[in-house]
């Protein structure tokens, strides 16, 4: 249902119960995953959490019920949803400084350093939400959903391998960089032309966390799995702005607390869930190859992250580099 139906229909319930209504209106939260996958299991536990905390009800619109990733922010910003789930993959492209997290190799892949990170990180917590909120944006939690794996139609043990492939990547500038230096012929698409473009031939990889090679299908049309370690998939929360600013302390409060137990819940939620979802793909479909990269296969990739962390700067500045200074910081204490 179009937006501007759903307030009519909402206007219409209200006049015909005849009782007016006390503040239970409805939130509208879009994400860019199923109910199912990661970024969906979030929203159901937060929806839970508000609702058992607040008269409000929350209402989920998952991936492609209301357009692509775009759309789905272009509707939080003009206040048609109050809450939205976007990936700094599409964020990047509105806000420069999100795109730090497609630095290779910045983020590590242990989950336990993750999970501390997003939660204490001054990056996260202190200075992201100075940058959403001049897009109108109320940034509540950022979480990660799983290393990523390159998924191609020929072997890759190399940057070499990359040489000639149609690569697609999430539609910001620094991914485009990020596999440009790793030898690739970078492709922005949005998510919902991937499977596609992949079964046509008009691109030849793409990457993603394991979790969602195997929910989305994408197994089906590309035949090789290969783990570089450069990138864990970051996603974050967000309200609209002035929707956050005018809820009472109380509803803030209660948006918070649920924020964060759905944050707990979700880092829970994925231990293990990469290896059982790898072994679905491989009982799906058994020829499909399976290669983490070796120390030495990894260093051209690695070797390439230097100039794509200087792109970074050279692309956002002061502002983009006290990020970068900021998240290093924040991972170093992480880690312990
Ligand atoms: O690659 C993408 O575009 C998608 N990947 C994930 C894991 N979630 C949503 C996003 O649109």
């Amino acid at each position: 249902m179009a937006p501007g139906k759903l307030l009519a229909a909402a206007a219409a319930i209200t006049i015909a119960a005849g009782v007016p209504q006390a503040s239970a209106d409805t939130w509208r939260y879009a994400f860019e995953e199923s109910l199912e996958e990661v970024q969906g299991v979030f929203a159901q536990k937060f929806k839970e959490e508000v609702e058992a905390r607040t008269d409000h009800e929350i209402q989920l619109f998952p991936f492609g019920t209301l357009g692509e990733s775009a759309d789905i922010m272009e509707q939080a910003q003009a206040g048609i949803l109050q809450f939205v789930d976007q990936s700094p993959g599409f964020t990047g492209s509105l806000i420069p400084e999100a795109q730090v997290f497609f630095v290779p190799y910045l983020l590590p892949t242990d989950q336990a350093q993750l999970a501390r990170f997003y939660k204490d990180s001054v990056a996260v917590n202190e200075m992201f939400p100075e940058l959403y909120a001049e897009q109108g944006l109320e940034l509540l939690v950022m979480f990660p959903e799983g290393e990523v794996a390159m998924t191609t139609k020929e072997p890759v043990t190399s940057c070499a391998d990359l040489d000639e492939v149609k690569f697609r990547v999430m539609t910001n500038p620094l991914l485009v960089e990020s596999y440009a230096a790793f030898g690739a012929t970078p492709t922005p698409l949005p998510w919902g032309e991937v499977y596609g473009a992949l079964q046509t031939g008009i691109i030849q990889g793409q990457e993603n966390p394991t979790f969602f090679l195997y929910s989305t299908g994408i197994y089906e049309v590309t035949d090789h799995i290969t783990y570089a370690g450069h990138n864990t998939f970051t996603t974050a929360l967000m309200a609209n702005k002035d929707f956050y600013d005018g809820l009472s302390a109380e509803d803030q409060a209660a948006i918070q607390e649920a924020a964060a137990i759905a944050y707990d819940f979700i880092v829970e939620y994925q231990k293990g869930l990469a290896e059982a979802e790898l072994q679905k793909i491989l009982d799906a479909k058994p020829e499909m190859t399976v290669t983490v990269l070796t120390d030495d296969q990894r260093a051209c990739f690695k070797e390439a992250a230097g100039s794509v962390e200087a792109k970074f700067i050279e692309m956002t500045g002061e502002s983009g580099k006290a990020i970068l200074e900021q998240m290093k910081a924040d991972l170093e204490a992480a880690a312990n």
